[in-house]
């Protein structure tokens, strides 16, 4: 798979050299390209912001150097084009497994107020939110979708993590230990230590199914 970020801040992304997604990259099972907007501006200050139109707090990305970077990376219609953006629709587990089998995916990561809607409406196919919340850009909601959809590319984890993961679908996932049995009083529960694993699988169910009344009952509805 192929990962394209547009973005004024393109030093941001060093942060996907390390962990899970760094080796990922290192063993190219994964391309990441980040392109400088910046680069494609066309304005002799290398501008890429305006004050909007009819007022208001704040800046706007301009279209002309958001549509110049998306067509120099993707001049046919081979890749699926995302705006990372609170106002998009809200990713979720099933749409990031979608993600993960497309060839070559272009996210735009917004800046200010947010850009130019003709930038969107021209060039983008879809509007992607990681949450209700604000940010100061669209940097970080991108390196979210990217990590999320790295583990589903192959030899990125084991299966047995994506499996594991999809037994406990819909709830939360039951409380883990590793070793000492002993911490500063506190005891690895009786039944993980008792090798038997029928009675291992009950417990974890029964933990799932409490985790998730307790922080997230809306799942159970
Ligand atoms: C587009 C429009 C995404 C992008 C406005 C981006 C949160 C998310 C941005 C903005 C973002 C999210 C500056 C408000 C950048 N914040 N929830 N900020 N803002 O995925």
């Amino acid at each position: 798979m192929k990962i394209t970020i547009l973005t004024l801040f393109p030093e941001m992304f060093t942060a996907l050299d390390a962990s899970i997604f760094g080796r990922a990259k290192k063993q190219g099972r994964l391309e990441l390209e980040v392109v400088d907007i910046r680069s494609y501006t066309e304005d002799k200050h290398l501008k890429c912001d305006d004050y909007p139109f009819g007022g208001g707090a704040g800046m706007v990305m301009m279209a002309q150097p958001i549509g110049s970077a998306i067509e120099g990376v993707d001049p046919g219609h081979g890749a699926r084009r995302i705006y990372l953006s609170p106002k998009g629709t809200t990713l979720t587990q099933e749409k990031v497994i979608a993600l993960s089998e497309e060839e070559h995916l272009v996210l735009l990561c917004g800046h200010y107020e947010g850009v130019d809607q003709r930038a969107i409406d021209l060039f983008i196919d879809e509007e992607i939110s990681i949450g209700d919340y604000v940010l100061t850009g669209g940097e970080l909601p991108a390196m979210v979708l990217c990590d999320c959809v790295a583990r589903y590319i192959d030899g990125v984890l084991s299966p047995e993590s994506l499996v594991d993961e999809s037994f406990s679908e819909g709830l939360l996932e039951y409380p883990q230990y590793t070793r000492p049995v002993e911490y500063r009083g506190l005891t690895v529960p009786e039944v993980l230590r008792s090798g038997n694993h029928a009675e291992i699988d009950k417990w974890r169910r029964e933990q799932a199914i409490a985790l998730t009344k307790k922080h997230r009952p809306d799942l159970l509805k």
